[in-house]
């Protein structure tokens, strides 16, 4: 039977495009799709940053069978099911210490929303209700709901909604191709950026802004690493001004970069992380924010029959979702996946800095289980020609790997091996020299 293409209109896809020539998967298991016709494809991208263990891993299958049956639903408000409080009370041997308050999500997107009311309410319980402007970054990525565009930094992410959130502001982004281009791992220049911060606070007051969001790696921009110092910098301002800073670590949460959390791979711990993704390993929609104590214990006074925090949804910690999460937890402890990016870190680093001197391209990055190749804007074309060429050749070639903007991101499931990393780099090697 023919796949009629016509009602589904695709999430962040070019429709027409994409309906005149579909790319479709089917099948899938540890490091590999298969299209409908059966056609092998290499994960580069582990899924969208969240396949984190390979596909169809038998330990989470099992377990997200094994609860349909047992239990399918449980309502979360006023009631609880016992999973929901296993996940949290697990995943605290992951979080950075002393986020030790966990709140559950079905998306990035919902947990940014959540991190950033909590911020907004914690103000006010406290006291400082003033305190409601939210900053965020250029060239940041936050999600889609409506707080999370407004401090999101793409520009045609936003320019669509309106003015969507009010009494935001950015700091600048640390992209600076003109000091740190090639660098492996964190780039030397720019921690001076976040002072950025400080011009903020001098321009609004910081009675005004009750929090920082940023990536602490920003992901779907291109890999963009914090520079050296910049991190520690931006939680002195922050701590100075009583400022709470917030990582989105969607993407680098769940050992993308060779810690379970950036957090900790940088040494810089935040009030909140927001996390989705990994946590399931793509398998069930599911998010969490993690919450310092203190953060969480303001909320905690007051009558003890009101309700502290009047958020949450429908799905928060589904049954099916934690199930799934506690055996993605199991496999990632099993197989040391969460700290496998240092291992891997050294061959990820010299197989994607051998595309150096190819051509368009002008700077390459990598850490952890990520890199990213930036290429020179095609004169007179739409910015991001070449790095979607590279992508759809690539998928030609049998290799998924995911375009953003004038970059290619290569972020596989951390299962992945040296010679599919070879097989990923010299499939881009043989792409990048045939586009013009
Ligand atoms: N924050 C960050 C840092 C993200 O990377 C979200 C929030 C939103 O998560 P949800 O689950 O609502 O999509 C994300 C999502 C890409 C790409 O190509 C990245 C994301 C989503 C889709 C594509 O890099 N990240």
């Amino acid at each position: 039977m023919a796949l009629n293409l016509d009602a589904f209109w695709m999430p962040f896809t070019a429709n027409r495009d994409f309906k005149q020539a579909p790319r479709l998967l089917a099948k899938a298991k540890d490091m590999h799709y298969w299209t409908p016709e059966g056609r092998q494809i290499l994960d580069g991208t582990a899924g969208l940053w969240c396949v984190n263990a390979g596909h169809a891993r038998p330990r989470i299958v099992e377990a997200i069978a094994r609860q349909a049956g047992e239990m399918d639903f449980a309502p979360p408000f006023q009631m609880g099911h016992p999973l929901a409080f296993e996940l949290a009370d697990r995943l605290l041997k992951y979080t950075p210490e002393g986020l030790n308050r966990v709140f559950f999500t079905n998306s990035g997107s919902e947990s940014v929303e959540t991190a950033l009311k909590i911020a907004l309410a914690y103000h006010r319980i406290r006291g400082e209700a003033q305190r409601t402007r939210l900053i965020g970054r250029e060239r940041g990525y936050h999600g889609v709901n409506f707080a999370g565009t407004a401090l999101g930094g793409m520009g045609p992410n936003r320019k669509m909604f309106g003015s969507s959130l009010s009494g935001v502001d950015h700091l600048r982004h640390t992209h600076d191709l003109a000091r740190n281009a090639y660098t492996k791992g964190q780039p030397e220049h720019g921690a001076e950026l976040a002072d950025d911060l400080e011009r903020l606070v001098a321009l609004h007051d910081a009675s005004t802004i009750a929090a920082v969001i940023i990536e602490p790696m920003a992901g779907s921009t291109g890999v963009l690493l914090p520079p050296k110092g910049y991190l520690q910098r931006l939680r002195d301002i922050c701590d100075k001004h009583g400022i709470l800073l917030i990582f989105d670590e969607v993407i680098t949460g769940f050992g993308r970069l060779g810690a379970p959390f950036a957090a900790q791979q940088y040494g810089v711990t935040p009030d909140m992380i927001t996390a989705a993704k990994g946590i399931t390993n793509g398998c069930i929609p599911m998010g969490a924010v993690f919450a310092k104590q203190a953060v969480h214990d303001t909320f905690m006074q007051g009558p003890a029959a009101a309700i502290e925090l009047p958020h949450g949804y429908t799905y928060s910690g589904h049954p099916m979702a934690c199930a799934a999460a506690l055996a993605t937890l199991d496999t990632y402890d099993e197989e040391g996946l969460l700290t496998r990016g240092t291992l891997m870190h050294a061959k990820m680093e010299a197989a994607v800095h051998s595309l150096k001197g190819l051509p368009h391209i002008v700077d390459i990055r990598n850490t952890g289980m990520v890199g990213a190749i930036e290429f020179a804007q095609r004169p007179g074309a739409a910015p991001g020609r070449r790095a979607f060429e590279v992508f759809l050749g690539c998928w030609e070639e049998g290799v998924l790997l995911r375009a953003a903007g004038d970059n290619i991101a290569i972020s596989p499931p951390l299962i992945i091996n040296d010679s599919q990393i070879d097989q990923i780099v010299l499939t881009l090697e043989k792409v990048i020299k045939r586009i013009d």
